[in-house]
């Protein structure tokens, strides 16, 4: 009776204070994209094997989330931050994984296969956009396999980023001989829209929370630099100005930081900076390379 007892109190205490439902009835709050900042996950290679990781933005707390006898690339946090997409290759299914926050509950995505990387969630949380190396195109997809479609045409097609507002779709097209940004309907419907246009490479861009603004990287005098520009292709401007690459940007959920890969002159480090290309701060200091962070909404 008294372990029963006890058994009863811990019950209570396990349970949210009363006044705290009444305050937050919708509880528990859903967290969503934009929203607060979480922790930022990015790939690592340790002992030739590509890890993800999390880690608080201050660099503190890394949690490995994938299977060591894997290898594991590109994390995509869902806009809901409870879940999170990757590239998976090695044994057993290969291709487009998801799981949950805290790496358990990993899935392969039905219908994708090894090719298949660069996962993007659309804003509802119900579809994850990829490219396929097979193909050279960028697919959309439900986590259950369901609903596969092909969203662009033409060549050399990667690194899809789903618009916040779910119409369009940003990605990457070295189409006319150098890397650059394109932005199509997420649908297929209609002619990509081009949106840099030089010799240079462009690359890998990633969508501010509020829509109107794409981070991307750009190879300028041989060094990788962090840039952004407006939603139409105006308004370039350069974030970072550092010796060695500084590569595959992506915001903050709350918008004001932009985190990347950056070269520190020994190997590959996370680093957030903000969006107006002052306070840059270290994430992760060590001798592996660390690289595609993605940060979670909260
Ligand atoms: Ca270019
Ligand atoms: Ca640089
Ligand atoms: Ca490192």
């Amino acid at each position: 009776m008294k372990r029963i007892a006890s058994l009863a109190v811990a019950c209570l205490m396990l349970a949210p204070p009363a006044s705290a439902e009444e305050a937050s009835p919708a509880s528990p709050e859903p967290r969503a994209f934009p929203g607060a900042n979480g922790r930022i996950a990015f790939g690592r290679l340790s002992n030739n094997h590509w890890l993800i990781f999390s880690i608080t933005d201050t660099g503190a707390g890394a949690i490995l989330l994938t299977d060591r006898s894997m290898n594991s690339y590109t994390p995509a946090w869902a806009p809901d931050g409870t879940r999170f997409a990757y590239r998976r290759r090695g044994d057993g299914a290969q291709g487009i994984w998801t799981a949950k926050a805290d790496g358990k509950g990993a899935a392969h995505v039905p219908n994708t296969k090894w090719t298949a990387g660069y996962p993007a969630w659309s804003p509802d949380g119900q579809e994850i956009a990829y490219s396929d190396e097979a193909d050279a195109q960028v697919w959309r997809i439900k986590p259950n396999g369901d609903g596969k479609t092909q969203v662009t045409t033409g060549r050399k097609n990667y690194a899809p980023a789903w618009s916040p507002d779910g119409t369009t779709i940003a990605f990457t097209s070295d189409r006319d001989g150098d890397a650059e940004i394109f932005v199509i309907n997420a649908d297929g419907s209609g002619n990509a829209t081009q949106l840099t246009n030089n010799t240079i490479d462009d690359a890998y861009p990633d969508w501010s929370p509020d829509g109107t603004k794409l981070a991307f990287q750009r190879r300028r005098s041989g060094d990788l630099e962090i840039f952004t520009m407006n939603a139409d292709g105006s308004g370039v401007a350069r974030i970072t100005n550092h010796l060695g690459s500084d590569q595959t940007p992506v915001w903050s959920p709350n918008g004001n930081r932009i985190a990347y890969a950056a070269w520190d002159g020994f190997d590959y480090e996370i680093y957030t900076i903000l969006k107006d290309g002052t306070k840059r701060q270290q994430v992760t200091s060590n001798s592996l390379n660390d690289y595609f962070p993605d940060w979670e909404p909260a």
